[in-house]
């Protein structure tokens, strides 16, 4: 049952059909299914294969929007499980969140912010295409811990290193940690930009500032 019906979740983002995928992920809600589970088991799988499916150049670009939609419209459901999770916990600390500038992938770093807030953080999502001068000043103006930057394009990583070093000259790196993330970034790109922390996933990304806000 639970296995079928994370398959149709993965058909639901294929087909790029966002009533489906918010009905499939009401019903995982009723059945009890774990919110998470859903997302990475299910609806990641039909992501990626509409991900890989375009860059062989079997589908295009209005494929992937409906692909992105219908992403939206199944996490938009899942999102209040996932943060009742922590709706009780007192803050960890304060996170500003933004996808970098020239990028407008959003559903990760939205996930990342939701199950930053299920642990208990107090998340400043600034949303996409967030230039390193907007960052830094909410980083300043809310006192963060913890700078996220998600990038999912290689031609947008870059602009990850310009929020670090911007940063680093305005002497606010002892008190603010950055965590990068987004399909394209790798640990070994984190240590080439200096980054405090990096995950692959969104439960990693929960552990990294975890452990960073431990000291
Ligand atoms: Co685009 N896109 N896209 N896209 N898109 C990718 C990223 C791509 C890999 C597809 C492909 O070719 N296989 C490719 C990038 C190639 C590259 O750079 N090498 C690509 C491209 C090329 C493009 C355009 C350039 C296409 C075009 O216009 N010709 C264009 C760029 C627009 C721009 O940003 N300027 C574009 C546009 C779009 C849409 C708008 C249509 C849509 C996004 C809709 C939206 O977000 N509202 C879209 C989508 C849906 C995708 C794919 C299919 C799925 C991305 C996604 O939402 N994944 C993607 C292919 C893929 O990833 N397989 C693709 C689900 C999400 C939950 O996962 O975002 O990876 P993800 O987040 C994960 C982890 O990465 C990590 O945790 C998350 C949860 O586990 N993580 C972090 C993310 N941020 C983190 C931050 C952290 C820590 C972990 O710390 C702070």
């Amino acid at each position: 049952m639970a296995e079928e019906m994370l398959k149709a979740m993965a058909q639901s983002i294929v087909e790029g059909n966002a009533d489906a995928a918010a009905n499939l992920a009401r019903q995982a809600v009723e059945a009890g299914m774990n919110p998470l589970e859903a997302i990475t088991k299910g609806y990641m799988a039909g992501v990626n294969e509409v991900g890989d499916s375009y860059a062989c150049g079997n589908v295009f670009l209005p494929e992937l929007v409906m692909a992105g939609e219908a992403m939206k419209a199944a996490v938009a459901v899942l999102e209040p499980e996932l943060k009742k999770q922590g709706a009780s916990r007192e803050t960890l600390g304060r996170v500003v969140l933004a996808t970098v500038e020239g990028d407008i992938h959003e559903i990760g770093k939205s996930l990342v912010g939701t199950m930053l807030t299920a642990a208990g953080f107090e998340v400043y999502d600034l949303g996409v295409n967030v230039p390193a001068d907007a960052i830094i000043a909410k980083a300043e103006e809310v006192g963060a811990n913890i700078v996220g930057l998600s990038a999912l394009l290689t031609t947008t990583m870059i602009r990850q290193r310009e929020v670090i070093e911007t940063m680093d000259r305005m002497g606010l790196r002892k008190r603010t940690r950055v965590i990068v993330g987004g399909a394209p970034v790798t640990k070994d790109w984190a240590q080439r930009i200096e980054a405090d922390g990096y995950s692959e996933d969104a439960v990693g990304a929960v552990n990294v500032a975890k452990q960073l806000v431990k000291g």
